[in-house]
């Protein structure tokens, strides 16, 4: 029979050959992930091993249900591949003896969907932080065009723009941060919290640069009748590593992505209470779902191992340190950093007294060779489309090997691009983008920073 041969699995990849279009683009975006600084606080670069293992056989099987309890046969690999992941990810945790784990959610957003839809009723109350203050579009999110944020009020009720699943199928609130400090007031919370009395209370987002009080959280949301989901994706890393505190066996709910600073492949994981996993569980299956994408779990199980190594520790820490070092060195180059620094891998830069915005100011970076990314800030007062700040986060630089003094470079480089396209701060954001295109100033950026990346002491 034509193909049997036992190699089957083992023939060199002919991607190339095949399909040179898709090669090309790839080749590209190798290119661009070589020679560019890659500050996307969502954003890492996982290993070899990890590709291969999603690259793998394992995508052509169909595994609906749980471990040892499958709708199709030929499952007995795919029992084991899970089992590991649940036990690795238990393990790296260091979950209750209680607490199950759940791998198969495809993504962040319906892990926290499988959440809502297995705790609460169609139409009962959500309740996480601002969008604009750094919460996630799947906490909650809507809005009314042209209502403006009023910064005497802690709440956001949103409007009929209904822009994600939590807040289409549910009621949704919005909690946000002290106008002054730029962080949680638990105090204040805790009376929105009872007043609003939300079925279920969520923490974590994408931009919230501080470390979060998850035992006031869970006893805020107790106080209130709320279960309280903790959704950790983008510090699971540095959690994982012990670098920031962990709302495991404190939180009823605990959820994240896999890609951020735990550095696996794209994914999700949810840990909670057996009782409750039960619920999750269907919830993602049948619920949401048909068949898990085995060969994302996978690369997940293999990046697990990873951050069980002394190294990953390590390197959190690292995260850590370059981030807090980077926001200093900006500082000492006037940007203004919200909340004066970070506990974590990112930062979040107030671009208001610079008067170039975040749109115009990644863009630029980007032709500079450092690819970030805009962001509304607290009590931002521009469109999420062309906001006042910029988000830039350390996991990939981090995984290069850069260390304090190299956020130093960094933070002079982007400095250099702010000074050079302050002239046109005022241009039309096509005429700008036209400008900064060609401009030598930028080239010049982005070749030392080409160079830099290749130098061997550096990666
Ligand atoms: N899109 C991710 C981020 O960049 O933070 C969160 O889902």
């Amino acid at each position: 029979m034509k193909n049997s041969n036992s190699n089957y699995f083992l023939e060199k990849p002919n991607l190339k050959s095949q399909d040179p279009d898709v090669y090309e683009i790839l080749k590209a975006e190798e290119e661009k992930q070589t020679n560019k600084l890659c500050m996307i606080a969502s954003e890492n670069f996982v290993s070899k091993a990890i590709r291969e293992a999603v690259g793998s056989a394992f995508m052509n099987k169909y595994s609906e249900g749980q471990v040892g309890k499958r709708f199709y046969e030929g499952n007995y690999n795919i029992d084991d591949l899970e089992k590991l992941c649940k036990e690795r990810a238990a393990k790296l945790f260091n979950i209750p003896v209680k607490w199950r784990v759940n791998v198969q959610a495809l993504s962040g957003s319906p892990a926290n969907l499988a959440v809502y839809m297995a705790l609460l009723k169609p139409g009962e109350k959500i309740m996480g932080m601002y969008l604009y203050d750094g919460g996630h579009i799947t906490h909650g999110w809507s809005y009314e065009k042209g209502l403006k944020n009023d910064p005497s009020k802690i709440i956001h009720r949103g409007g009929q723009r209904k822009v994600s699943a939590s807040s289409y199928f549910f009621t949704s609130v919005q909690y946000k941060t002290d106008p002054q400090t730029q962080l949680i007031d638990y105090d204040k919370l805790e009376k929105a919290v009872l007043a609003e009395k939300p079925q279920i209370l969520v923490t974590g987002g994408t931009a919230y640069p501080r470390e979060i009080d998850y035992k006031r959280m869970n006893s805020i949301a107790k106080k209130a009748g709320a279960y309280y989901l903790a959704d950790i994706a983008h510090e699971a890393g540095l959690i994982a590593a012990g670098v920031n505190n962990s709302p495991v066996g404190i939180a009823d709910v605990v959820t994240f992505t896999t890609h951020k600073t735990l550095r696996c492949n794209r994914g999700a994981i949810i840990m909670a209470d057996k009782k409750l996993m039960k619920k999750i569980d269907r919830a993602v299956f049948p619920g949401l779902q048909g068949g898990p994408h085995n060969h994302s779990i996978a690369g997940i199980a293999v990046g697990l191992k990873e951050a069980m190594q002394p190294e990953f520790k390590k390197y959190a820490a690292q995260i850590v340190k370059n981030a807090k070092a980077l926001a200093s060195a900006l500082e000492g180059y006037r940007f203004d950093i919200v909340s004066g620094g970070t506990d974590k891998h990112l930062l979040l830069i107030d671009l208001s007294s610079k008067g170039v915005f975040g749109r115009k100011f990644a863009r630029a970076l980007d032709y500079a060779g450092i690819v970030a990314n805009m962001n509304t800030i607290p009590q931002e007062s521009r469109s999420p489309s062309d906001p006042s700040g910029l988000r830039i986060g350390t996991p990939w630089v981090t995984t290069r090997g850069l260390k304090e003094e190299d956020m130093g470079l960094i933070a002079k480089w982007m400095n250099r691009v702010m000074e050079r396209i302050s002239e046109w701060k005022s241009l039309k954001f096509d005429v700008f983008d036209a400008k900064v295109a060609k401009c030598d100033a930028l080239v010049g950026i982005a070749s030392e920073i080409k160079e830099f990346l290749s130098d061997g002491d550096c990666c």
